[in-house]
């Protein structure tokens, strides 16, 4: 029903290999690869993946502050509109259908001018983006971001409003449990509220741990996409319990903590997956 895999970055320095492995042990069906198009090899990879039989069914931008789709200044602006155009190239290529965005990078606290300037700076940049992911057959889902991350779309619904004020069909949304366990009224009423947009999910529980470690009610998580008629990706993204996601990942020598994650919440959503089903 749905389509599981992880997020390569959550595996820091790790060999692709060792990841692909691993999801492949553990049923995954994909995997989603860090957004780094000029570092790619895509023939390799798509070798790889075969040899896996995992598909890539995403591709997760990294949005560092020289990739900051909000910035007033129109260089900045440009080459963040590039790479995404880059990274739904490397999606067209490996097959994936769905390239994750945030109009503002991870750290940034508060806008360079105004929060309504930046707002239009993202809206144009989508614009544009856009329309080129469209003419791929790739979608944009704006992720929203917990506050401690960074500012402008924080919730779900800011970032349905941000995806109708841009107005092409290709931008829409997606939801990441962990970041709405700190800033969703009620994850399930706000899945419903963007429904016709959802494009992608990440899953990982209120302590960033895998699904099923921490306190979210996954059941009511899983039924409600079950009943919105979400068919999409579930993409893991778990972590072990520290302040900076990306220096999480980077730590080493986390494989059996990694194969338990990964086992862990693949077999948590697939049992609720389908007794929500039936
Ligand atoms: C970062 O916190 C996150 O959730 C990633 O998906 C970055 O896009
Ligand atoms: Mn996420």
């Amino acid at each position: 029903m749905f389509t599981y895999s992880a997020t390569q970055w959550i595996f820091g320095n790790e060999e692709l290999e060792t990841s692909l492995r691993r999801l492949a042990r553990f049923g995954y069906d994909g995997v989603e690869l860090a957004g780094e198009p000029a570092k790619l090899d895509a023939a390799a990879i798509r070798e790889r993946l075969g040899e896996h039989r995992l598909v890539c069914t995403s591709i997760c931008g990294i949005y560092t502050a020289e990739r900051d789709l909000s910035h007033p200044d129109p260089t900045v602006r440009g080459n963040a509109v590039r790479y995404v155009k880059d990274c739904v190239d490397m999606a067209e290529t490996l097959g994936a259908s769905v390239v994750i965005v945030v109009p503002t990078p991870v750290g940034k606290g508060g806008p360079v001018t105004t929060r309504r300037e930046e707002w239009d700076n993202a809206v144009a940049s989508l614009r544009e983006a856009g329309v080129y992911a469209e003419s791929k057959r790739v979608r944009l889902a704006i992720e929203a971001l917990n506050r401690f991350e960074t500012y402008l779309v924080n919730t779900l619904d800011v970032a349905n409003r941000l995806a109708e004020e841009v107005g092409v069909a290709s931008v829409g949304v997606m939801a990441d449990l962990f970041h709405m366990n700190i800033e969703e009224r009620s994850s399930s009423r706000a899945l419903r509220d963007v429904a016709p947009r959802l494009m992608h999910v990440h899953i990982a529980d209120n302590t960033r741990e895998a699904a099923g470690l921490g306190q979210t009610d996954f059941a009511e998580v899983v039924r409600t996409l079950v009943e919105i008629g979400y068919r999409g990706n579930v993409t893991m993204e778990f972590l072990p319990r520290v302040a900076n996601p990306y220096e999480a990942a980077e730590r080493s020598g986390s494989e059996r903590l990694y194969d338990e994650y990964a086992k862990q919440s693949i077999d948590h959503i697939r049992e609720l997956a389908r007794r929500a089903a039936v």
